[in-house]
């Protein structure tokens, strides 16, 4: 299944054959046109009507059926998820794509992995790939293919290869704690990943560092008809060695646990749990996980499906007392705790009220909800741990870096919560970046250079941003200040107070604020939001708690006295002594996304816009309503307009004329009058006509590519004429 190659946009190493097209596309003979006819054009700039989103769906629709999934718009990559193996990231494709300027080839990931490396390398600057694109399009899949890029290719020495090994094995490991089985992904990412990808003096990757966000814990204690929960639980079970099933005291049954059984959906046909097991088993001892640790893991794993396990009777008196000893005992052994106490943690609560120490029991209900709290905060303080362990095996270096982006996608589903809020809010903030980065910042480029430029309207999403956002106004304060608030604050006195406070927003409704048709699709316990990429009701049931994230005193306690040496990492017992609240949930992550995009912005971006071919998770199938829907929210033609109007190229003019001084008598060697003169003397030299270029204030902004193109070749015959050994570094391409 080799797809066929794109005709080539431009290559020194053409035949003289070969001629400039009208809109920059090198070619050749006429079998380049036809060829054109059959897989569209690789980049959507060439697009002949480039303002019509049926040209934009058709010239993927071509490219798809050719198995072409990439395409750019200038220098963003548009790819869209095959639901197959396709035989271009082998050895020989990475090859091809080393060194070589973005037009020269097919569209791929491993362009925009070795244009970012070359500009990180040759202009000092640190860099970052943003991947984004709903669940399923193919996000996490894409930032692999480019760690394993630079792997391959970048230059190695032993350390250099441990470190390698390193970042490749964390994938299936986070993967195996952080991934899990939805509706809409068979692989979903249930957790938020930017990995830093640091390179020393010569290019080598010498380092690396994850940083991780909210983690969907809920999943832990039950899951929706159709999703599983982590795949670390059922690897385990599948493939765990018997003594060792034994020594936990599981059973190789998934539908034995609580906390497995709530989607009805142990096994997947494209999962293979038992060989994922070695594979995670492995990579584990790669990063330089010791057996002890390995064994401590395991315990807290198998430890969590215990937990899910017991079973509570409720007295006359209604408080809950526990049916399932077997269970403590397992926990007793595998925590290192003791069993008396545990027990009574998870049947009382202690709080500390003006000084003095007060226990009361726990009704069942409550005592349900103690029991998943504490599964909830052993999963996700473990996965915390083990990103740190991570860290600490790639040893963080100060060093030129590649920042990639793996989040979760924007989803919707039958009934969406906490979680999923939480989400789509990221995507909000990706999304937000991608305007402020392509759409505005190029647009502000022009008016701060003084060219004249016709501006291209978008729909900016900082509103709902705003609306999530916004201290005091916004749905997360608003959240939170249910959550503080002492007496009867619930999800529903949550919702009214939406009502009252944002009601009017055009982004928001509510069963009480919509009319008469909207009305019937709307939950009396939902609100509405109208993302960017499309309409979510959110029920506003469990919101409260999840957002409190408590887990009560003796619990805390009990997890402090552990044997288990993650677990005393895990539950510090400074924490016990701090009498203050605990940053809610919500607020910790808009914290943490907040230094998510000042990182992002501090480098220099690269964007990956991933697109989800059908919802069946099907090879071929191109659904045209579910992509266009993608076009639109994702922006895409607003993207190909900005670009399209605008300027390929943009190069300070002391950078152009230091590279291509050498090809005009009036600047060469050096030139001494003012620079943007100096530009003006050289490119007229050259022949550009004055629709190719403009000249702002510290600038020169070049169109079409063809222009550059024909100067780097320029260049290039110059050098050789002179016998120059040729450079395989370009300056070239932006
Ligand atoms: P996501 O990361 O964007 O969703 P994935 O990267 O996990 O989506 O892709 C979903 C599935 O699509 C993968 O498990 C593969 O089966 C298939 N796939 C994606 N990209 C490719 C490719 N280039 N070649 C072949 N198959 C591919 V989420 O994490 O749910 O937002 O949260
Ligand atoms: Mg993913």
């Amino acid at each position: 299944m080799v797809p066929i190659a794109d005709p080539p946009l431009c290559s020194s190493s053409l035949s003289s054959l070969q001629t400039l097209g009208s809109d920059g596309v090198r070619i050749t003979m006429e079998s380049a046109l036809t060829a054109r006819d059959r897989v569209g054009v690789q980049d959507f700039v060439l697009l002949e009507n480039h303002t019509s989103e049926a040209a934009f769906i058709e010239n993927l629709r071509k490219r798809f059926k050719e198995n072409l999934i990439y395409t750019y718009i200038g220098s963003v990559l548009v790819s869209v998820n095959p639901y197959k193996d396709l035989e271009i990231y082998t050895k020989n494709h990475m090859e091809r794509y080393r060194g070589i300027n973005f037009y020269e080839v097919s569209p791929h990931i491993y362009a925009v992995s070795d244009n970012s490396y070359r500009s990180m390398r040759t202009e000092r600057r640190d860099q970052c790939i943003l991947i984004s694109g709903e669940s399923g399009a193919g996000k996490t899949e894409a930032s692999k293919k480019i760690l394993q890029y630079y792997a391959v290719t970048c230059p190695a020495s032993d350390q250099v290869e441990t470190v390698k090994d390193r970042l490749l094995q964390s994938n299936p490991v986070l993967e195996a704690f952080g991934n899990a089985k939805t509706l809409r992904n068979d692989n979903s990412s249930r957790f938020g990943k930017y990995m830093d990808i640091q390179f020393d003096f010569k290019g080598a990757p010498v380092g690396g560092h994850i940083l991780n966000y909210l983690l969907e814990k809920s999943r832990v204690v039950h899951q929706n008809h159709g999703e599983r929960n982590f795949h670390i639980f059922y690897q385990l079970i599948e493939g765990g060695e018997e003594d060792l099933l034994r020594r936990l005291g599981l059973e190789r049954n998934p539908q034995q646990y609580q906390y497995l059984v709530k989607g009805n959906c142990p096994k997947v046909s494209s999962i293979n749990d038992r060989s994922d097991w070695k594979v995670v088993r492995k990579a584990l001892s790669v990063i330089g996980f010791s057996e002890d640790e390995v064994e401590e893991l395991l315990n807290i794993i198998a430890s969590v499906l215990h937990l899910g396990n017991i079973q509570y009777g409720g007295e006359d008196s209604g408080n809950a007392y526990i049916t399932t000893d077997t269970q403590i005992k397992y926990l007793a052994r595998l925590l290192g705790v003791d069993g008396l106490v545990l027990k009574e943690a998870l049947t009382h609560k202690k709080i500390i009220a003006k000084g003095e120490e007060l226990k009361s029991p726990l009704n069942l209900e409550q005592a349900s909800s103690a029991r998943d709290a504490l599964s909830k905060a052993v999963y996700g303080r473990t996965f915390t741990w083990l990103v740190n362990k991570i860290n600490v095996s790639l040893a963080y270096k100060n060093a030129s870096v590649i920042g990639l982006l793996d989040i979760y996608g924007f989803e919707v589903f039958q009934h969406n919560s906490f979680e999923q809020f939480c989400i789509n809010y990221c995507n909000e903030k990706l999304q937000q970046l991608f305007i402020e980065l392509t759409l505005k910042s190029e647009q502000d480029e022009y008016e701060a250079e003084g060219i004249t430029w016709e501006p291209v309207q978008y729909f900016n999403n900082k509103i709902i941003c705003d609306l999530v956002e916004e201290k005091f106004k916004g749905i997360i304060s608003i959240l939170d200040e249910e959550c503080l608030r002492p007496g009867d604050a619930s999800d529903i006195t949550f919702l009214e107070k939406l009502e009252n406070t944002v009601g009017g927003h055009a982004h928001l409704t509510t069963h009480k604020l919509t009319d008469g048709k909207t009305r019937k699709v709307m939950g009396r316990e939902e609100f509405r939001l109208l993302h960017y990429a499309g309409e979510v009701n959110y029920n506003v049931n469990g919101f409260l708690d999840k957002n409190n994230d408590l887990l009560f005193r003796n619990l805390k306690e009990v997890m402090c006295m552990s044997d288990n040496k993650i677990l005393t990492q895990c539950f510090d017992r400074a924490e016990l002594k701090d009498s203050r609240r605990p940053e809610t949930a919500a607020t910790q992550f808009k914290t943490s996304l907040a230094k998510l995009m000042e990182i992002l912005m501090s480098k220099e971006p690269s964007y990956v816009r991933c697109i989800k071919p059908n919802d069946a998770k099907q090879a071929g199938r191109f659904d045209e309503v579910l992509i266009r829907h993608q076009v639109k929210y994702l922006g895409l033609m607003e993207n190909l307009r900005v670009r399209r109007a605008g300027f390929a190229y943009r190069r300070h003019y002391e950078t152009f004329l230091q590279r291509y001084k050498s090809l005009c008598p009036e600047t060469w060697p050096s030139w001494q009058g003012k620079l943007a003169d100096g530009v003006s003397t050289l490119v007229k030299h050259l022949g550009y006509k004055p629709e190719e270029y403009k000249l702002g204030r510290s600038k020169i902004f070049i169109r079409f590519p063809k222009t550059l193109f024909a100067t780097e070749d320029a260049l290039e015959t110059r050098k050789h004429s002179l016998g120059e050994r040729e450079s395989h570094v370009s300056h070239a391409v932006v």
